[in-house]
């Protein structure tokens, strides 16, 4: 064939593909059968490896996956990208209408379903689709261009010049979840919990492919810059938007009023489960684009719209007994455990009964029919007991008084409603420690889950938290365990090897000090810069932190005035762990721009350790002293280089001086 009829044909076919696409993805009412389909594709298919100077990224060939990608690219959103308010009934809409109504005439809303899955941007340029970016903080997100573009129902044309911005929502369809955790489970991989999860994990694959797999598709809901074409309302927009063939969800309905808003919720409210997606409530948006503008933003939320969040479900089951859980901090747990019921999607067995005096409380007992429900959508609890359906069986319920593992007694402090077990070798302790010391925001060791650790414990090969770092010298050993093939013993060193790179907000994390959360542990990595000077703060200097408050200073003090603990962060160290903190160079330090010489031997740190911090300060840290050397640190027995920076006249500064400049870098 000729070039030029080649290029033709790719073309016409690239659209009779993008219109079939159309009708079977978005209308879902097909013009052609499959075959049909087929056989364009597969002319276009054979076309392209022909002729592979008309390839285009955007052709409908290349929506199949394939590319790996090593990670997301960051991405900063010309606009940001806001969430919304909540509202939970009647009353919390019509202070919304109020708010509205003090500031615009005759306000007309529209309502739409709220989609549960993820928010999204596209962004297409002169026609062409460009990019698509996930919410993220709202300002920053991920480029997950390579999966959205796997979804068949996002035009990668649209008949519309200029920079078109649309947001939305990528889901999971209900069928699609259903498949997906049959064939995990079949393969003995973990299910997900949720369609929203599933989508989530899927949009977030590094292989193209495997997002392609999973039957995602979505909902766009905001033409962000609508305005620029003549557009005055969110009805329109979402007609332009229906024009340009980019799928919106068609229940959406123009009211007058809340009350005929509360209306819609009631049908939609009816029809939730008939419907083959998600959604967890309904978003009202002021139509008008000129009374959006005008009621504005707060920090975090339009004040031009608010979702409505339904009630979570709740429903009645047998309480079939209670038993205690121990947390890494000692912390009891009395859960429920009850004859399994489905709830929000998946099969309920246990549920959170918090503590004794909830318990109290509630007066929830062994053999109860309770009524549970999500919080969050997520977390079973029992919400209360039926008390009217007891049948004299029924007990009131003493808390136990030793510890369900160890069989310590649980203490009790003033003042807090929770229980702990205070013996600091129990073995549900123990595990619990290394299960988050393990786990993804701590340390990262991703093949290292809490099936493992608890067998690996049991085995006898993991007694505290050092022998994870131990386990290399048990190979042969783990190699003939149970469920542990040559490669999975080979993957698990591995990653822990690499965990020994985690910065130090991530082990300080990791260690599990109680009050240290994860925004405590950034702050004082960030402000200490490495654990030694941490370890030697004193309550005083530590809630002198911003947010760091007395009872975590307490904490953090207690945590490393225990001999156990200072022993585990010298072991730790000795087998090469990371102590220092792996933040952004600092522009305004008195470092910053210097070229400064280390030398004799530093106490609290190590050579290099120092070398990191001052690179972090914006120093140039060199080998040797010369005219050129703004400043030399120096610690014991320093020699030669001491004398020559002294002969110079170059700057000196002692450890102690060191260290206490480089605490005062906070942030
Ligand atoms: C402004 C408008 C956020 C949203 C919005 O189905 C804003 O409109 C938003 F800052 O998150 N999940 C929807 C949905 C979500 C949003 C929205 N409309 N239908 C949804």
């Amino acid at each position: 064939m000729e070039k030029e009829t080649a290029e033709k044909r790719i073309a016409e076919l690239r659209s009779i593909i993008e219109r079939l696409s159309y009708e079977y993805y978005v209308l879902d009412r097909p013009s052609v059968d499959d075959r049909e389909y087929d056989r364009y594709y597969q002319e276009l298919l054979q076309l392209e490896t022909d002729f592979p100077q008309f390839f285009d990224a955007n052709s409908p060939t290349q929506r199949v996956g394939g590319a790996v990608l090593e990670g997301f690219q960051k991405v900063t959103h010309k606009r940001m990208m806001l969430s919304l308010g909540n509202a939970y009934n009647l009353e919390d809409l019509q202070a919304f209408d109020q708010r509205v109504r003090n500031e615009v005439k005759n306000p007309r809303y529209v309502a739409e379903l709220k989609i549960d899955g993820l928010a999204m941007s596209i962004l297409y340029q002169n026609g062409r689709f460009i990019q698509a970016v996930t919410r993220g903080d709202g300002t920053i997100g991920e480029d997950v261009s390579a999966n959205v573009k796997t979804i068949k129902s996002i035009p990668m044309t649209i008949a519309l010049d200029g920079e078109v911005e649309i947001r939305g929502e990528v889901y999971m369809p209900k069928r699609s979840f259903e498949q997906l955790n049959e064939i995990r489970k079949q393969n003995e991989e973990d299910v997900f919990a949720n369609p929203r999860n599933a989508a989530a994990g899927s949009i977030r694959q590094l292989d193209s492919a495997v997002a392609a797999s999973r039957g995602l598709d979505a909902f766009w809901y905001y033409f962000v810059n609508a305005s620029e074409y003549g557009i005055s309302s969110h009805h329109e927009a979402m007609a332009k938007m229906d024009e340009l063939h980019i799928r919106t969800n068609p229940k959406r309905k123009l009211c007058d009023s809340i009350a005929q808003v509360w209306e819609y919720i009631q049908e939609m409210s009816a029809q939730r489960d008939t419907l083959p997606y998600e959604i967890d409530g309904i978003v009202v948006k002021l139509d008008q684009l000129s009374d959006q503008e005008h009621m504005g933003y707060t920090v975090k939320t339009p004040r031009w719209a608010i979702a409505y969040k339904f009630p979570a479900e709740e429903v009645s089951t047998k309480l079939l007994n209670i038993v205690l859980s121990v947390g890494r901090t000692g912390r009891i747990t009395p859960n429920a455990v009850l004859e399994p019921v489905r709830v929000a999607g998946t099969s309920v067995a246990a549920a959170t009964l918090h503590n004794e005096d909830m318990i109290k409380q509630k007066d929830v007992r062994i053999h109860d029919t309770v009524i549970i429900r999500k919080a969050g959508d997520i977390i079973p609890e029992v919400v209360r007991a039926l008390s009217e359906k007891r049948d004299g069986t029924q007990q009131p319920y003493s808390f136990p008084t030793q510890c369900p593992i160890c069989q310590s007694t649980l203490v009790r402090f003033p003042d807090e409603a929770a229980h702990y077990c205070i013996n600091q070798d129990c073995p549900a302790r123990v595990v619990e420690s290394m299960i988050h010391f393990a786990s993804r925001d701590a340390m990262d060791i991703d093949t290292l889950g809490d099936k493992k650790i608890e067998f690996l414990h049991h085995q006898g090969l993991l007694a505290t938290i050092e022998d994870i770092y131990r386990l290399h010298e048990h190979k042969e050993e783990l190699k003939e365990l149970e469920g542990f093939q040559e490669k999975s013993v080979e993957k698990l060193l591995a990653a822990i090897e690499a965990s020994k790179q985690r910065p130090l907000e991530d082990f300080l994390f990791g260690l599990g000090i109680r009050q240290v959360g994860k925004k405590a542990a950034k702050l004082l990595a960030k402000h200490y810069l490495q654990i030694d000077a941490l370890m030697a703060a004193d309550e005083g200097e530590l809630t002198s932190l911003k947010d760091i408050g007395e009872i975590t200073a307490k904490s953090v003090v207690a945590f490393f005035q225990e001999a156990k603990n200072q022993e585990l962060i010298v072991r730790l160290r000795s087998f090469g762990l990371n102590m220092i903190s792996e933040r952004e160079a600092i522009t305004e330090s008195m470092f910053s721009g210097k070229t400064v010489v280390l030398t004799g031997s530093l106490t609290s740190l190590t050579r290099n350790e120092a070398k990191a911090i001052l690179e972090r300060l914006g120093a140039n840290v060199s080998g040797s002293v010369s005219a050129k050397t703004d400043l030399v640190i120096y610690g014991e027995a320093a020699g030669s280089k001491l004398t020559k920076a002294k002969q110079l006249n170059v700057v000196v500064m002692d450890e102690a001086a060191f260290m206490k400049e480089v605490g005062q870098y906070e942030n």
